[in-house]
């Protein structure tokens, strides 16, 4: 009997294999958008079979033989058929190898095509050599072949054709980091898929195969850095047996292109080096960061350095010694310097009283350019708040002439419906990217400030507070991995559109189907935006609920810092709504160009998306659309939750496209991002309606709870706290 039955499951599972298609088999997202499915257009697969019939690469460094590993890997899955290895040419041969390492090399390509490539930078090409039609994967280096390797095996998984290759592409920015906010016990500070995939207590002798899918995963969008640990750091991680796990993490992603930062806590010369200061002027203090430096390096030779957060939200911090942010980041500059290490300073800071905390970065860190190491970056936040749903770009960007400042995105979504709300950043991060500082005319864009090109610094960069853990699909929300892709790909392009790498991202990650492609890119691209109208929308910004930061709580006045509760920052009253930031009130706006400012200091004209942001408005004030601003209010934050329905709606159409493993996770979470979008909807226009006192106009839906239902509403244990 039990012959029979598993005689009968072997058949059933023949036949699902052979007649239920590739896309639907179930999936559980761990493969990201490194899936190398069988390509499903018979047309496509028979034109890369055709042009694609073996690998040559010789596997000469570990790099290398990564390369190696993914084109076989890539190639044998997209084409259905193990590849053969061609170690003489032969047509259709793809041949990855570094320029230097092949004469075939510069036949083909020319010297200032190499030149211009530099270090990271890749060349794919189809040529024909000794009569055989080949293509050609190179660059400078090794690693400038392996990301040529996953642009490749890119173009195959978006069925792009293969004839006529002539790609070349470098990245725009030098540091293209992830900065994971994780503990030393797992616990992810703001984390909301599982525990930190660090194992610090099995490293560094157990080392789970997921580091190196992990760092696959990375090398494939070009990131080239990881900061491990969280900015609110444990001086633990820099002592002996930490310092030995983090050199085998080094290891793993080392032949990908990643080099390992940590984040470095100020008062680490007291709590693990005994000492009775860390002034940053004491020599006992310089000693010791120059000696922990030296072992640092000593195992992990190519250790990329510190990022640091000091003086801000408790941390310690070189002002607890009467020091500035300069002073303290030099320190750790000078140590890490012989070894070509650098600092990344987090401009974060959140000591110091202002009027404004809009205006606490700009206060603290203007006055100080000029006055860091060459090796110093000032890691700034993409808004003047904290990764808000929408902030204005911070100040800061194109105010500091003489030092390089590195974007900080934020891709787990603290403040962005957490682990359950569908939110493609990649639209938000275009928008600061793309917006113009005037600082020297027009077109001196955030982009230029961060590329270094506005101030001509050659250290540039760009981070991502990582959306990653030990859930098996590891963001958590899949499309989470749709906001690590873009941090890689925009940090490596920022000229991408969000279209262009959604587009990308919904082919590797689902499928090629037209409708699938279509339905998808539109859920994502109109994402962003209606949750801005479902959350904060018209400039409203901080009415999260408190500490953990979970849905929607503009009533809170009892945090022992006024700028920490929301009333701080919509300021409703009876005449209005709003953050006056002018001239009249805070004049925070005082800190951007001229241009920028005449912008936005006229209420009647201020983009009305950042109109909370910087004015007190009446409730009559009449917008653009004709409507009251109380009217406005109610339409935005009513547009949101349809927007969020039609995006539930949308899903629910693929049904067909998408495996039923991730179609029922998408339908169940969308379900909850619509709940939720309702639930921020209704409670912030009953609060707010306490001020207007208008009627939510009868044509919409009314709530259908109280205010004191939603006040009432705790949650002790939600995530990433
Ligand atoms: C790591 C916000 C978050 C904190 C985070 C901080 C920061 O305040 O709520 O969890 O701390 O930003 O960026 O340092």
């Amino acid at each position: 009997m039990k012959r029979v039955v598993s005689d009968i499951t072997k058949t059933a599972g023949i036949f699902i294999l052979l007649f239920v298609p590739a896309c639907l088999l179930a999936e559980d997202g761990y493969d990201l958008w490194l899936r190398y499915k069988i390509v499903n257009d018979a047309g496509r697969l028979a034109h890369y079979r055709q042009t694609v019939t073996g690998i040559n690469i010789n596997a000469a460094s570990p790099t290398l033989l990564a390369a190696k590993e993914e084109l076989e890997k890539g190639l044998n899955g997209l084409l259905g058929k193990k590849l053969p290895e061609h170690n003489l040419l032969q047509n259709g041969s793809v041949m990855a190898v570094k320029a230097a390492a092949s004469d075939i090399v510069s036949r083909v390509i020319s010297k200032e095509l190499l030149a211009s490539s530099g270090k990271e930078g890749f060349i794919i090409r189809s040529a024909v050599v000794r009569n055989k039609r080949i293509i050609i994967i190179t660059g400078n280096t090794d690693i400038s072949v392996l990301y040529g390797v996953f642009h490749f095996l890119r173009i195959l998984q978006t069925q792009q054709s293969l004839a006529d290759l002539a790609i070349q592409s470098s990245p725009s920015l030098q540091l293209r980091l992830l900065n994971h906010w994780d503990n030393l016990d797992r616990h992810v500070e703001r984390g909301y898929a599982g525990f930190s995939i660090w194992n610090w207590h099995t490293l560094p002798d157990y080392r789970d195969p997921r580091y190196k899918d992990y760092a696959r995963a990375n090398a494939s969008v070009g990131i080239n850095g990881v900061s491990l640990t969280n900015v609110n750091a444990n001086a633990m991680v820099l002592t002996r047996p930490y310092l030995e796990k983090v050199a085998a993490l080094a290891a793993i992603f080392r032949p990908y292109g990643i080099r390992v930062y940590l984040t470095a806590r100020f008062s680490a010369p007291i709590e693990i080096g005994k000492l009775s200061t860390a002034d940053p002027l004491n020599d006992s203090v310089q000693h010791w960061w120059s000696n922990k430096a030296k072992e640092i390096y000593s195992l992990i030779p190519d250790f990329g350095g510190f990022l640091v957060k000091a003086n801000s939200e408790g941390q310690p911090g070189p002002q607890n010694y009467g020091r500035n942010h300069a002073d303290g980041a030099n320190l750790l500059a000078d140590a890490v310097a012989p070894y070509q290490g650098i600092v990344m300073w987090r401009a974060f800071v959140y000591s110091q009283q202002s009027n404004d905390r809009f205006k606490q970065a700009y206060e603290e860190f203007k006055p100080l350019d000029g006055q860091f190491r060459k090796n110093v970056l000032v890691q700034v936040k993409n808004g003047p708040i904290d990764f808000q749903p929408r902030e204005p770009f911070s100040p800061l960007f194109g105010a500091m002439e003489k030092t390089p400042l590195m974007m900080e995105f934020q891709l787990t979504q603290e403040y962005l419906g957490q682990g359950t709300h569908l939110v493609f950043e990649a639209p938000m991060f275009k928008e600061v990217l793309q917006a113009d500082t005037y600082v020297k005319g027009k077109g001196a864009t955030v982009a230029k400030v961060v590329d270094g090109s506005l101030y001509n610094h050659s250290l540039n960069g760009m981070a991502g507070v990582a959306n990653i853990g030990n859930d098996i699909n590891w963001t958590g929300h899949l499309f989470g991995q749709a906001n690590w892709y873009t941090l890689g790909r925009l940090a490596w392009n920022y000229e991408l559109s969000s279209e262009q790498i959604a587009d990308e991202w919904i082919r590797q990650t689902f499928n090629n189907k037209a409708f699938l492609v279509s339905t998808v890119k539109k859920i994502m691209l109109s994402s962003h935006e209606a949750m801005v109208s479902y959350m904060t929308p018209l400039g409203l910004h901080h009415i999260m609920g408190n500490g953990h930061h979970y849905g929607p709580a503009p009533w809170s006045d009892n945090l022992p810092r006024p700028d920490w509760n929301p009333v701080y920052y919509h300021r409703a009253d009876s005449a209005g709504i709003g953050f006056d930031r002018t001239s009249t009130g805070s004049n925070a706006l005082a800190q951007y160009s001229a241009e920028v400012r005449h912008r936005y200091e006229d209420p009647g004209d201020c983009d009305e998306k950042y109109l909370l942001w910087f004015h007190h408005v009446s409730w009559k004030h009449i917008m653009k659309s004709g409507r009251t601003l109380w009217e406005e209010l109610c339409y935005k934050y009513y547009s949101g939750v349809e927007q969020a329905r039609l995006m539930q709606q949308q899903w629910n159409q693929l049904e067909n496209d998408v495996d039923k493993e991730r179609f029922e996770h998408l339908r169940m979470l969308l379900a909850i991002q619509v709940k939720e979008a309702i639930w921020w909807r209704n409670a912030c226009l009953l609060y707010f309606q306490g001020f207007s006192k208008m009627p939510i106009p009868s044509a919409y839906e009314q709530p259908d709870k109280t205010l004191e239902y939603y006040k009432n509403l705790r949650f002790p244990y939600a995530p990433g706290n």
